[in-house]
């Protein structure tokens, strides 16, 4: 009789994989056993969220295998980690079942590019500067350039 629910070999299961990796890579293999014979004692696996709704995550499950594997692009940038449960149930007329935890963290590719921060080119003007002073100074070349830069300068003299 079926008297025994899976257990798993582990109640938490901890992988880390890096990010911009093919759809269908392996991520890890999620193992239970279950006591029983024959129906009683076959498992089948399945991914479940507690909060929202599990097909948004990036993974699937096999549902005989154990096996999780990547469904979608993982950007370490968008998320880090995800935490959701993993449920074994097994195959019996009554189906017994159990819950354990998965954490998969997302390792950082350097995959972006510096982001240039337009630069403010500032000069303070004394006020003991006699009136005429020369706030700044600088060739056409390099007014050029501080005009790419998205400077606010002020031209005189
Ligand atoms: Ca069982
Ligand atoms: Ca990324
Ligand atoms: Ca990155």
């Amino acid at each position: 009789m079926n008297d025994n629910s899976p257990k798993f070999y582990s109640q938490l299961f901890q992988e880390t994989i890096q990010e911009n990796v093919p759809l269908g890579t392996s991520v890890l293999r999620i193992q239970a056993f279950d006591p029983d014979d024959g129906p009683n004692a076959q498992i089948h696996y399945r991914l479940s969220t507690t909060n929202s709704d599990e097909s948004l995550l990036p993974f699937v499950i096999a549902r005989d295998s154990g096996w999780i594997t990547t469904k979608a692009e993982l950007d370490r940038e968008s998320f880090s980690s995800y935490n959701f449960n993993v449920i074994a149930a097994d195959s019996g007329d009554i189906p017994l079942s159990s819950t354990a935890s998965v954490v998969i963290s997302v390792h950082d590719l350097n995959d972006n590019d510096p982001k240039m921060e337009p630069k403010i080119y500032e000069k303070h003007v004394s006020e003991q500067d006699p009136p005429g002073t020369p706030v700044a100074t600088v060739s056409k070349s390099i007014s050029y350039h501080f005009q790419n830069a998205r400077a606010s300068l002020h031209m005189q003299g």
